[in-house]
């Protein structure tokens, strides 16, 4: 390494390199969890572009004891020949470069890439160690790196007959704030993965988990069937009315693939992707779905459905799309992505691709299957008339509400400040409750509402009805964001916002546990935009109150109860337990104390991390099937807790 002569160039990489290490959030996002696991999406992107190549058909993920991780591929292996100009192995360019990714293969199409899409350089410059392990030319090649600096030139370590790729890196402590990796967090992605690149088998392994065979805990994804077996995976907890239809244009200048299905359920329910990346804010690709699905279906509507029944009821974009499953995936050579998250895609011509691609298939799929259309119509028909009664019964309903003088609801205690940034909501299960929270608030910025007995289940209830809901209305109403039915005014009016943090307060109890997934539920489905912006909290009381003469600390699980039982007295003898059921069991300080007071209360932050397997959540938890449901909750670390 130090007999190495660097270049000019190789200066400005290492410089390249140094950067990442400087502000690695630049370059991953963050240096939580998710930067973590970012590294290895990193990684694995690359493996998936030589499959979508077509040189590989299977990539292996494991996550080793110390949680350092393998990718692994059987495609053609990356270059190793001698670079000329650089004067070293093309592996150690690809390696230590900065944006030196897909050079040697100008022609390969190269279209798969993370988020940041920053290439596998980085993810060596943010490990303490990695080792690169090329099969190819019948010769096994390797390097060796820490932090991003090659430790010696590229060996030869034996022969082989395979061909691929292994990379095997140890994320460096001194960057990331946590480097445990999560098991679920990278299968379901794996899994996702699986589906948008039909074909490819993905397993993954982790070598921290053993059953009781002794067998790693291990899966393995793949999938045949692409986006139409995505559709049936997301879609598991929910009614069918029709079989997928699925399209497909794969080597069009922008490939195209979209799987969609109706369902019983009246939520509208659409997932994007733009070269694997969820594209959570929608963008070009999805508006040229809508558009032909509403131009197609109308048009079909005016051919084949008798005018008597359809002219009496005026049908909206929303209609189309009432219980609708889809999934739109769309390959582009250079993205643009816009929005706040960076995660809508801005290029126009994706627009007409999917529009053209959906308008024909769609129209053929119609035509060879009457019977399905007409079943699709039966729907479609129903949402436009529920939706206009749900305009009438809200011009009712908007009369009879009770509003304070303000406006507001009035059983709104808000706060006096009127800047959004440090207002906080409390939407507190019961009146009871929510009394306590009234006199322990601090009302400069504190704004408590309490809501009566279960809020309206919204995965089962017909638009009108989630609208006619009193409580509901009256989250609307508090919040200050409008009303929306009307095609688009989903979108919420963030400006208005009356509040920063939305915190949802429950008994620390299974029905507590329930009451808070309604609520989450409805925002998630009603209000996606603030969770998606961070303004979305659950409040966590505490569960034991523990005493001894004149001490006493609370207790928020059976860990902390057992070490504080322990401090307080050797033998755990002489301390009084008080299990809190409610919050009605607290007074005003101590509610103020542990769960409301910003410098002692623990808020953790509803996030959407991934889109399809919230979706599938809550659909399962809100749905009919009761085995699912309660396996998911004994299994849920959280909610078992509460429930212990
Ligand atoms: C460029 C050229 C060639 C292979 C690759 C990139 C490649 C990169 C990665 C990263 C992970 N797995 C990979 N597999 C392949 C080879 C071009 C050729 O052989 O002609």
């Amino acid at each position: 390494m130090s007999e190495q002569k660097y270049t000019a160039d190789s200066i400005q990489s290492l410089e390249g390199m140094e950067h990442v290490r400087l502000r690695p959030s630049m370059y991953i996002g963050d240096i939580g969890v998710r930067g973590l696991h970012h590294l290895v999406y990193e990684v694995v992107d690359n493996s998936i572009d030589e499959a979508l190549a077509g040189h590989c058909d299977r990539i292996d993920v494991i996550i080793h004891e110390n949680n350092s991780i393998t990718v692994k591929d059987n495609g053609r292996g990356i270059p190793v020949d001698i670079h000329k100009k650089e004067g070293k192995s093309a592996l150690e360019v690809v390696m230590t470069k900065i944006g030196a990714g897909g050079k040697f293969d100008k022609d390969s199409y190269k279209v798969s890439g993370g988020l940041h899409g920053v290439g596998v350089s980085c993810v060596n410059a943010l490990s303490s160690s990695l080792m690169a392990t090329v099969y190819r030319n019948n010769t096994i090649y390797r390097q060796e790196y820490s932090r991003g600096k090659a430790l010696y030139p590229i060996k030869e370590i034996g022969s082989t007959e395979k061909r691929g790729t292994e990379v095997t890196f140890l994320p460096d402590d001194t960057i990331f704030n946590e480097t445990v990796y999560n098991y679920e967090t990278l299968s379901n992605r794996l899994r996702e993965l699986s589906f948008l690149n039909k074909g490819v088998r993905i397993c993954i392994t982790d070598e921290r988990v053993k059953d009781e065979n002794g067998e790693f805990l291990s899966e393995s994804f793949h999938s045949d069937g692409g986006l139409k077996e995505f559709v049936l995976f997301i879609d598991n907890n929910r009614e069918p009315i029709m079989d997928v239809i699925h399209m497909e244009v794969p080597d069009g200048e922008i490939p195209v693939e979209v799987a969609m299905r109706y369902n019983t359920s009246y939520s509208e329910n659409i997932h994007s992707y733009v070269n694997n990346i969820n594209t959570h804010e929608g963008g070009t690709h999805l508006a040229g779905f809508r558009r032909a699905l509403t131009r197609t279906l109308k048009k079909y509507a005016d051919e084949n459905i008798p005018t008597k029944e359809k002219d009496k009821v005026d049908i909206t974009g929303d209609d189309f799309r009432e219980g609708l499953t889809a999934v739109v995936s769309v390959k582009v050579m250079e993205p643009q992505f816009e929005g706040q998250t960076k995660t809508k895609l801005g290029n126009s011509e994706v627009s007409g691709a999917v529009d053209k691609v959906v308008g024909e298939m769609l129209t053929n799929f119609l035509e060879e299957n009457p019977a399905q259309a007409k079943i699709i119509f039966e729907k479609v028909l129903l949402a436009a008339k529920a939706r206009q009664a749900a305009k009438k019964a809200r011009e009712m309903v908007q009369r009879k509400t009770p509003m304070g003088g303000s406006g507001l609801p009035g059983k709104l205690a808000d706060c006096s400040s009127s800047n959004p940034e440090e207002c906080e909501i409390y939407l507190v299960e019961g009146d009871s409750a929510g009394g306590t929270a009234k006199q322990g608030r601090d009302r400069h910025f504190q704004a408590i509402m309490p809501l009566r007995g279960k809020i309206l289940n919204v995965e089962k209830a017909m638009l009108h009805k989630v609208f006619e809901n009193e409580e509901i209305r009256n989250i609307y109403t508090a919040l200050g964001v409008s009303v929306g039915t009307e095609e688009d005014a989903k979108a919420l009016n963030l400006a208005k916002l009356r509040y920063h943090k939305i915190i949802i307060m429950c008994d620390a109890d299974i029905d507590g546990a329930h009451i808070s997934t309604l609520i989450m539920t409805f925002f998630f489905r009603y209000m996606k935009e603030l969770i998606e912006n961070g303004y979305l909290y659950i409040a966590t009381p505490p569960l034991y109150l523990l005493k001894k003469g004149s001490k006493q600390q609370y207790a928020w699980n059976e860990k902390e109860r057992e070490r504080i039982t322990q401090e307080m007295s050797t033998d755990g003898k002489g301390v009084a337990v008080q299990r809190y059921k409610g919050l009605g069991e607290m007074n005003a300080e101590q509610l103020w104390d542990t769960t409301m007071n910003p410098e002692f209360r623990t808020l953790r932050q509803v996030t959407i991390d991934n889109a399809v397997e919230a979706d599938r959540i809550f659909s399962m938890l809100m749905g009919d099937e009761v085995p699912p449901r309660r396996e998911f909750i004994e299994k849920n670390a959280v909610y078992a807790n509460i429930d212990a």
